[in-house]
């Protein structure tokens, strides 16, 4: 038994090949025109989104799913990797914003600020006498380059517990959420918050590849963050206010993610 019981290919049921083939590719067509104007349609939605930070909102949601990732993964205690001293090089000059300026080195300190107490104006001398902490780690840049340097410097940590002015209240109390680096002009800014501050590896630089900074490199004193993008490891350090208010920073302000890690 058969539908075409005479053995007659049946013009009708007949659906050879190459219709079958012309019909599909409309159908493909169509949809994927369906898919495309779809697509459009979502482009232009996610561009008219209302901006949050220099990007439509929920572009900004996704760098913030990624931000949670990265504070999930992050421990105090998680190191970036350390290399022997022979794998250091120089690294290139990336950046000199908040270095165009001439910069008097005598009259330069380092301000450290709280809301409690009295600022602190600290000489190159001052934080050299924190204890002395050399590593060789990797400067990461989000443009896609990677150096292993070897720095030297005093860790951010000592300086904002020898200061005391990063807690609530004067003389103890809770830790604030967040620190907020500039340059000597204020051109060039960074937000951290207080766990990464802490980190053993956030070190004030005074030192790369056993020389004095170079001025492109951020001399006299620049914060060199490992567990962090290039971009957060600020060159020519001005001042480090400890504050409770996410701090604004330089590139989250042009579309990057505010947290940095990798
Ligand atoms: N003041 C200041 N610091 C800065 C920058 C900058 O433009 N200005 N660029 C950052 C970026 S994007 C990177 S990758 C590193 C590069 O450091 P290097 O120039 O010592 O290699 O510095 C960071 N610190
Ligand atoms: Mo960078």
């Amino acid at each position: 038994m058969s539908g075409s019981g005479n053995g007659k290919p049946s013009p009708v049921l007949d659906d050879g090949p190459e219709r079958r083939l012309r019909r599909a590719s409309r159908r493909g067509f169509a949809s994927a025109g369906a898919l495309a104007l779809a697509g459009l349609a979502g482009w232009r939605w996610l561009m008219t989104r209302s901006d949050d930070g220099g990007l439509p909102w929920p572009f900004r949601r996704v760098l913030e799913a990624n931000e949670r990732l990265a504070r999930g993964a992050f421990r105090g205690s998680r190191l970036s990797p350390s290399f022997p001293l022979g794998r250091a090089r120089e690294p290139r000059v990336n950046g000199v914003i908040g270095l165009e300026g001439p910069l008097d080195a005598d009259a330069w300190r380092l301000r450290v600020v709280g809301p409690t107490g009295a600022p602190r104006a600290l000489t190159l001398g001052e934080v050299r006498a924190f204890p002395r902490i050399a590593m060789t780690t990797e400067l990461r840049c989000v443009e896609g380059w990677s150096e292993v340097v070897h720095w030297t410097g005093a860790r951010l940590a000592d300086v904002a517990r020898g200061t005391g002015l990063a807690v609530r209240r004067a003389g103890g109390g809770r830790l604030l959420d967040y620190a907020a680096v500039e340059t000597p002009d204020a051109d060039y800014y960074v937000g951290l918050d207080m766990a990464s501050v802490l980190h053993p590896q956030t070190l004030l630089c005074y030192a790369m590849n056993g020389r004095p900074l170079t001025p492109t490199h951020g001399a006299p004193l620049r914060l060199v963050i490992p567990v962090k993008y290039g971009i957060k490891s600020l060159k020519r350090i001005g001042t480090i206010r400890f504050t409770d208010e996410r701090p604004a920073d330089y590139w989250a302000e042009r579309g990057y993610d505010w947290y940095a890690g990798h």
